[in-house]
């Protein structure tokens, strides 16, 4: 069987990358459709090596015989163009953060909680997580499932790339800027992040932290385990792509360091570069282009019982976003959930 498949913000960092590994894992796609603002109406965008599609405006786009949708189109468009896209009988994927917390949205990564889909998809959505939450629970999945995870302390560098298209632009000509030194134009972010740290991603609320911090805690929830505290800070770093986190975890059973290797060696998603030598971990720069979540640098946590601290590493744009989409997307297609809606429409 081959699909209807629309991209919506087919022009965006995630958008593109979406095309691209549909086309390099050869998802059955019949027909694809780009989708994007109106100011975008008619941009050509490449689908694999042969075709370029033109792109329609999502406003006013029907979904009628769409079979699939993959939305990375930001939270209000997902909003207002969603619920619309499933009732005309498309499967929606969305990577924003506007339906993950809903009880009757399944929140998934294929690798670690599959079973988020064994009540079906009733509202014909699924949410993709948030990029920095996917590379954590990948990491922290085996890990769990031998010693029981308690709490988690995780600080994130990510990278510009999550911040889409207008945040890679911002880092490029603040960094170009600096050799014949214009000040700083800030415009997406809100201090200038060439040469720079900013601990400070989303909206803030009213407890102090940030959206994306409680993102974090309560997508890991979702997925992982309910019972699990996590406490996060978040940092923009000036990287382009690939996120990183420095990850400290707390088990309620005994772990120790070899138990943990030896589960991540054989871990789906998970490659484990540990050399504790010069150079003998993974940083973002080399995720870049990557599939895998990285882990480096394992290492017992002295200060509590039993205690386990690691580096991880992962291409935000690919596994933390594009990649997981489309592997929900084959998952869905195994289970011969994609099609079924068309009678929807
Ligand atoms: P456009 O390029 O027309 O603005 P990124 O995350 O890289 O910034 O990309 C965001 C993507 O979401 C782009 O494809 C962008 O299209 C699309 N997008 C943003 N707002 C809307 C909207 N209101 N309607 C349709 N597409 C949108
Ligand atoms: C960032 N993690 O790096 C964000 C991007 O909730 O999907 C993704 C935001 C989200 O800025």
């Amino acid at each position: 069987m081959v699909y209807r498949v629309a991209v919506v913000g087919a022009t965006g960092a995630v958008g593109r990358e979406m095309l691209k590994t549909l086309a390099e894992r050869e998802f059955p796609v019949g027909e694809a459709v780009g989708l994007a603002s109106p100011r975008s109406v008619g941009q050509e965008v490449s689908f694999g090596d042969k075709t370029v599609l033109k792109m329609r405006n999502l406003e006013t786009f029907d979904f009628k015989g769409i079979d699939l949708a993959l939305f990375s189109a930001g939270a209000a468009s997902a909003a207002a163009h969603a619920p619309r896209a499933a009732a005309a009988g498309a499967l929606v994927i969305d990577n924003s953060s506007q339906f993950r917390m809903d009880f009757d949205v399944p929140l998934l990564v294929p690798e670690v909680n599959p079973q988020a889909l064994k009540r079906g998809v009733r509202r014909g959505i699924v949410a993709n997580p948030n990029c920095s939450t996917i590379q954590m629970v990948v990491a922290l999945k085996p890990l769990h499932d031998i010693a029981r995870v308690k709490r988690v302390v995780v600080s994130t560098y990510q990278s510009v790339s999550g911040a889409g298209k207008e945040g890679m632009d911002e880092l490029f000509n603040q960094t170009k800027g600096s050799f014949v030194n214009d000040a700083p134009t800030v415009e997406h972010f809100s201090k200038p992040i060439a040469f720079n740290c900013i601990p400070h991603i989303d909206a803030f609320m009213e407890d102090g932290a940030t959206k994306e911090e409680w993102k974090m805690a309560m997508e890991t929830r979702k997925i992982l385990d309910p019972d699990i505290a996590v406490v996060a800070t978040c940092v923009r770093v000036p990287v382009f792509i690939g996120h990183a986190e420095a990850v400290t975890v707390e088990f309620h059973d005994p772990i120790s360091v070899e138990q943990a290797w030896e589960a991540l060696r054989d871990a789906p998603g998970v490659q484990l570069v540990d050399k504790r030598e010069d150079g003998g971990y993974v940083t973002p720069l080399e995720s870049a282009g990557e599939d895998a979540v990285f882990v480096s640098r394992m290492r017992r946590d002295p200060t509590v019982p039993h205690g386990l601290s690691f580096w991880c590493v992962a291409d935000n744009l690919r596994k933390g976003a594009a990649l997981n989409a489309v592997q929900i997307a084959e998952l869905l297609d195994q289970q011969g959930l994609i099609g079924k809606r068309r009678a929807l429409g």
